[in-house]
């Protein structure tokens, strides 16, 4: 297996199974036994594109689940995780160190928004919200606030699938099977509104008034129990929910009416995808922490950061010096894998202009999406950045179904691939991609659309 056709050959022959052989492997998020008798594997990527098992060039509308926004099989990553490997495997990281990590925090402290200059390494999107969430409550322990335990979320947010991330997470599916979660959380109203913002382009126009729902829950539990507000500026898997315009700019004021700290959870919006490192930096709104993963190592080697701003990083730093600061961090916080990825990946964001590049295809991007309106069962299509979505009407009694159907047709007969949640096609390619690209995803889509009952 020293070549590449070699290693394909190899993994395809592994690849293509019975169902029962595919068994041992539990995946997530999936229909397992669905899946397996009909299954949709992927053995390379290069550029936009993913080849299938059986030979297929597929399309990446995805950036595979919203982390490759480099495209896939960069050269640069690809030498920096092998030359890392070869030349320092791992380090231990409690007490100890290596010097990639701190490279890595000031290159991330450099393009974050102004105040949050400080980076803590986590595996996952899900570690970074429990990281994120940790630390909001041990900051306002550590200024003799500690009965500001209270988190607040939103409904149909998506936080990961931590304790923690279940709990300020606001998916029906994701929650009930577990328990109760944390206590003492509540959650804000979702802004998605299709009734009076369908098919609109870019920020919705209606729904402002939403973000003085926080007041609400302020005088219901008082400001001083209430540690902070997780929120994802765009929200992701409940299926593309854009903020109301001024929405973001009204929670950051009623958060600092009452000393309450903003999370934005930005594990699919960081890195570019809205045009900025973060939409933080779109929205002009400046959160106190940020959670990140995908894009920050381009998918490459797991990774996420939290980014924290001066104040609540003080907060920790005023006891013994020989004191411990933080009693939280993972056994890969900064592996050395992850940091070569991730710089790897923020020296090709920077030298193409990804980000600005997202931007400069936006226009192109939301014109191209909004043709699919007037399609069999589109009730609504919405757009902002690189991310688009497309919402079809459920079938009677069978929600998610349709959706399904469009998106199965769209890999096995139409060569592009889609992500759906419910009944809503979603939409984050790669950054790389060219508006040829974006004409043959879209008329791909409408084709599948069109043939789907
Ligand atoms: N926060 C947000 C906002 C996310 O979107 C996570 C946390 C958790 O990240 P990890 O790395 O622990 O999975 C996510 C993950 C989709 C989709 O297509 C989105 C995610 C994961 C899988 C599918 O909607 N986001």
């Amino acid at each position: 297996m020293n070549d590449k056709s070699s290693y394909h050959q190899h993994y395809k022959n592994q690849a293509l199974r019975a169902p029962e052989q595919m068994d041992a492997f539990w995946m997530p998020f999936s229909a397992n036994r669905q899946f397996k008798h009909q299954p949709r594997l992927l053995a390379s990527a290069e550029g936009m594109y993913y080849q299938s098992t059986d030979g297929r060039q597929i399309l990446d509308g995805t950036g595979g689940l919203w982390c490759c926004n480099a495209g896939h099989g960069r050269q640069r990553i690809i030498d920096a995780v092998q030359q890392q490997i070869a030349t320092l495997d791992f380090a231990p990281t409690f007490q100890m160190g290596h010097p990639l990590p701190f490279v890595l925090a000031e290159r991330l402290a450099a393009i974050a928004p102004d105040t949050l200059n400080h980076v803590f390494f986590t595996n996952s999107g899900s570690e970074s919200v429990d990281t994120a969430l940790k630390v909001a409550l041990a900051y306002h322990r550590a200024r003799g606030e500690g009965q500001r335990t209270r988190l607040i979320g939103r409904e149909k947010g998506y936080h990961g699938v931590g304790f923690g991330g279940i709990s300020v997470g606001g998916l029906p599916n994701n929650r009930k099977w577990y328990g109760n979660g944390l206590s003492g959380v509540d959650h804000l109203r979702h802004t998605l509104d299709i009734d009076r913002n369908a098919f609109n382009r870019g920020l919705p126009q209606h729904g402002l008034e939403l973000a003085e729902d926080l007041e609400r829950l302020v005088a219901l539990h008082d400001a001083s129990t209430i540690a902070a507000v997780i929120i994802e500026p765009i929200a992701g898997s409940a299926g593309v929910i854009i903020p109301p315009d001024g929405y973001l700019k009204r929670i950051r004021e009623i958060c600092d009416k009452y000393g309450i700290l903003l999370i934005f959870d930005e594990v699919i919006t960081g890195f570019g995808r809205v045009g900025k490192a973060f939409a933080a930096q779109r929205f002009h709104v400046t959160p106190d922490l940020i959670t990140t993963a995908k894009g920050l190592s381009n998918g490459c080697v797991p990774m996420g950061a939290v980014f924290i701003a001066d104040k609540v990083h003080e907060a920790f730093m005023s006891g013994p010096e020989h004191m411990i600061d933080l009693f939280h961090g993972y056994t890969y916080s900064g592996h050395p894998l992850a940091c070569a990825a991730a710089l790897a990946t923020l020296d090709i964001y920077a030298e193409e202009n990804l980000y600005e590049k997202a931007i400069s295809l936006e226009q192109y991007w939301e014109d191209a999406i909004h043709q699919i309106k007037g399609l069999p069962n589109v009730i609504d299509i919405r757009n902002f950045g690189l991310i688009g979505a497309i919402e079809l009407a459920p079938r009677e009694g069978k929600p998610g179904t349709r959706a399904y159907d469009v998106f199965t047709k769209c890999f096995h007969e139409k060569d592009v691939l889609i992500r759906v949640t419910g009944d809503v096609i979603a939409l984050s390619p790669p950054l790389i991609l060219e508006k040829p690209h974006i004409d043959l995803l879209f008329s791909k889509i409408a084709d599948a659309i069109r043939e789907t009952a």
